[in-house]
């Protein structure tokens, strides 16, 4: 081409000019063409390469339920093109912290950091799926629970999620999962949800999806907080004993503060409030010693042939094994004790791998599993900048390592040496391979049989959605419906919503008929013709009707151990204590106290920071961590207004407690059996104890989703408790080591607060307290202050704080008690 735009420019030809790429008309030699659109000119799915594809839903596996094979070259494109678009679980908060094992599962596992006394110290990082790097945590959305296990055999990673399933049981469908629910890529809207059409879309003609849609609508996709979740393997992992004997297993990490979940309209509010609430909830429990802990388990079921559990494929990832059927037994406790000293290095280069396992842990045939071995190696190479990325300190294991690998983009090493090469003579051998007694990884031998194809099933897709739903209490359902409602009401395409309805009544029809009140549409019954392929056609929803199906509930219905009424430790839980002028000093220190010890973070919110005067003739001060202005009722699992002249009669207290149900209360007339959410008001209007989830008397909560470790029976015993918790910006402040017990000398530092000069102008002038009223705070009506100078507003104190201006606050009217005035 150089050559050709050279010799046209510089000299002036008469011989007819040559059409690039155009073959002569006598000669029809076909050359490469310039597509108008480099990637999407074919009408037919073809891969990089032009080669068109017969099908992109099962990847090419040796037999209908064999292990995928290297040859799919179709897959590994795919994959690979995806590992370096647009990546997934961007979005994390990270912390250190130790297993420690029982040994329980010493019978059944030969792994060393399994067996009795061991402590292993490891990373986990938490993560939302969808969002980009800066969304906000609380969004509706699958949670990642990514643990890195640093044994003294090599590093194991337990890559898993907070749900026990997934939408797709192929991972050759990953690709089209992530770009059917990232932002739609005409306008890049919306970010970090799946409330748009795309996702509906592709969801109501994926066959497997029911399940986990349920699981997606539930409040497990909006957590509490990452404390509060549950984790799941979500494939079967094959465990192999000391002495060679084979299981299968399905992993549970259980949380020792429950399971809870947010309301959906304060998980919106927070998204606004605080994007970065489960990231700070982290952070601070750690920095404050109250350490999150989670207890590993195992569902543990006996090896087969067919790797099938009581009619339930054990290798389809779109299916749990209920734990009626098969309990979890506690192998171990992982608690998280250290917060990451940089974000960067720790957090956003930590590397997991599906395909890292050690000696006793082996992965099974799955074919959602099979992908990941694939695409988390791959994904590191363009993400960590290359192969070296296990040489990062936190990737780094603690077993010692001899790869003979070289070179490479960012090597760390100076290696030495002369032979990074096996077998070698001039080397003397070295590195020797290991023997199984010397500890060598070594593959359980299975034999495999099958020709090569593209496919899959059959499977039942409904029977586990309907004992999800069996499952729930009733506020849960409504949650559900309320869930489905609103994504389905973002979808512009009408028979994408009217299919995915149809699919909720193949689950349970009074679900559907609810959803399709609040939608404006019909269920259809039957869904709509399945031989013409017709939106909502069941010949588009699957495959393999021409297979017998199989029952994949394993004949349970309900599973209790989904929801229990058990009780859980308020470790953590924000508690918001509203003071004001002349409020009980003594009693609300009492109050906080009393939460304190219970392991709660009590947060003074007052009208303004600063501190508050008691009564009486030797007013006490207390001071303030929050006010009006930076706090949300959102933010708190229970408020308590603390008795007190000035704050009965603010106005903007009630404000503050009404907000968040603000959007929540719905009267429908004439509707069908509760089609809307006939929920509990969240934050009742002025409660003495308010709650959102967990209740002080152990009852079990209305809107959360609870599961408890049915092996145990009831919550395990914390092994340390926690210390006091102040704002995480006395926290912040102050270096780990010299953070205090109590919180009060934080905040006082962090202010500027001396408290020792605060005392001494209580005993000068004992009738007219610093704080609050003398300083501005004139209930109307009531003669003003004598001018002092801290009274000016905008002008700093005596104590550096800044006065609230209070002179033009009228009684009456919310936000007269939050608005600034010039003074009179
Ligand atoms: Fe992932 N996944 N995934 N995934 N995944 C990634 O790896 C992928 C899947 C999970 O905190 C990526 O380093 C494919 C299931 C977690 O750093 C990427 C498939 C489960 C994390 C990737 C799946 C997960 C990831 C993006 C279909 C639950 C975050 C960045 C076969 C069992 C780990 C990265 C962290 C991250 C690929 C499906 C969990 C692109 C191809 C199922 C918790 O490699």
């Amino acid at each position: 081409m150089a050559t050709k735009r050279t010799s046209s420019t510089t000299k002036k030809s008469t011989k007819p000019k040559s059409v690039p790429n155009e073959p002569p008309a006598d000669r029809p030699v076909k050359v490469p063409r310039l597509s108008k659109v480099p990637g999407q000119d074919s009408e037919m799915l073809t891969t990089q390469q032009g080669v068109r594809v017969p099908s992109t839903d099962d990847s090419l596996t040796l037999g209908r339920r064999g292990p995928t094979v290297m040859d799919d070259f179709h897959l590994r494109e795919k994959i690979t093109h995806f590992d370096h678009e647009r990546v997934v679980h961007a979005r994390g908060a990270a912390a250190h912290g130790v297993f420690e094992s029982y040994g329980t599962a010493s019978e059944f596992c030969a792994a060393d950091f399994l067996q009795p006394d061991r402590v292993t110290p490891l990373f986990t990082r938490f993560s939302t799926v969808i969002g980009s790097r800066g969304s906000a945590d609380t969004v509706r959305d699958v949670r990642g629970f990514a643990v890195k296990f640093y044994t003294d055999e090599g590093v194991f990673d337990l890559v898993g999620n907070n749900m026990p399933v997934f939408f797709i049981r192929d991972g050759i469908k990953f690709p089209d999962l992530i770009h059917a629910a990232k932002p739609e890529p005409d306008r890049e809207i919306p970010q970090a949800q799946t409330a748009h059409t795309t996702f509906w879309d592709f969801v109501s003609v994926l066959p497997e999806s029911p399940h986990m849609l349920m699981w997606a609508m539930s409040d497990r996709a909006i957590p509490r907080s990452f404390r509060m979740m549950e984790g799941f393997g979500v494939h079967t992992f094959r465990l192999v004993a000391a002495d060679g004997t084979t299981s299968l297993v399905k992993f549970h990490w259980k949380p020792v503060l429950g399971t809870h979940g947010l309301v959906w309209e304060e998980a919106q509010m927070l998204n606004g409030v605080d994007p970065d609430f489960h990231r700070r909830d982290l952070y601070n429990a750690i920095a404050a010693g109250a350490f999150p802990q989670w207890e590993l388990g195992v569902q543990v079921m006996p090896d087969s042939d067919d790797e099938m559990f009581e009619g339930i494929d054990l290798l389809d990832s779109t299916k749990l094994v209920p734990e009626e059927l098969v309990p979890v037994q506690p192998i171990g406790r992982m608690t998280l004790n250290r917060n990451p000293a940089n974000f960067f290095a720790e957090v956003e280069q930590v590397a997991f791998h599906a395909g890292h396992v050690v000696r006793g842990i082996e992965g099974v045939d799955d074919p959602l599993f099979q992908a990941r071995l694939f695409s988390y190696l791959d994904t590191q190479l363009l993400r960590l900048g290359g192969p070296n990325f296990s040489q990062i300190p936190i990737n780094r294991p603690l077993a010692p390592v001899n790869d003979n690998f070289r070179d490479g983009f960012h090597q760390a090493a100076v290696h030495h040496g002369r032979t990074p090469y096996l077998p070698n003579a001039v080397g003397g051998g070295c590195p020797m391979l290991a023997s199984a007694e010397q500890g060598a990884y070594i593959h359980t031998p299975r034999p495999i049989t099958g020709a090569k194809v593209r496919a899959r099933g059959p499977n039942d897709e409904y029977a586990q959605a309907r004992l999800f739903w069996n499952s729930m209490s009733e506020v849960e359902r409504d949650h559900i419906v309320d869930a489905y409602t609103f994504e389905l009401g973002k979808v512009e395409v009408p028979h994408v919503v009217e299919r995915m309805v149809a699919r909720l009544g193949k689950v349970d029809r009074g679900l559907a008929t609810r959803v399709a009140f609040g939608l404006g549409v019909e269920v259809l019954d039957p869904p709509i013709d399945p031989a013409d392929g017709s939106p909502g056609s069941d010949a588009m929803l699957t495959d393999v009707d021409d297979l017998p199906t199989v029952d994949a509930s394993g004949g349970v219905t309900a599973s209790p151990a989904m929801v229990t009424a058990q009780a859980y430790p308020i470790d953590g839980r924000v508690v918001q204590i509203f003071v004001g002028e002349g409020t009980d000093v003594a009693g609300v220190q009492t109050v906080r106290d009393a939460l304190l010890a219970a392991g709660a973070v009590p947060q003074i919110v007052a009208q303004h920071k600063g501190a508050v005067t008691g009564g009486g003739r030797r007013p006490a001060t207390l001071a303030v961590d929050r006010s009006f202005h930076t706090a949300h009722p959102a933010e708190a699992d229970a408020i308590i207004v603390a008795p007190g002249p000035v704050l009965e009669a603010d106005p903007g207290v009630i404000t503050y407690l009404q907000a968040p149900t603000a959007t929540s209360s719905r009267s429908v007339p004439g509707a069908p059996t509760r089609p809307y959410s006939t929920r509990p008001r969240s934050h009742p209007m002025r409660p003495a104890w308010w709650c959102r989830s967990a209740r002080p008397n152990g009852s079990p909560p209305p809107s959360s989703t609870r599961s408890a470790c049915t092996a145990t029976g009831s919550a395990p015993p914390r092994t340390r408790p926690p210390r006091s918790w102040r704002s995480d910006h006395a926290q912040r402040n102050r270096p780990p080591a010299c953070r205090p017990r109590t919180g009060r000398r934080a905040v006082h530092r962090v202010r500027g607060h001396r408290p020792g000069r605060d005392r001494r102008a209580h005993r000068r002038r004992p009738d007219r307290p610093r704080h609050g009223r003398a300083r501005g705070a004139v209930p109307a009506g009531a003669a003003p202050a004598r001018r002092r100078r801290d009274a000016h507003p905008g002008r700093p104190g005596p104590l550096g704080r800044q006065a609230p201006d209070r002179s033009g606050e009228r009684a009456g009217g919310a936000a007269a008690g939050r608005r600034r005035r010039a003074p009179a």
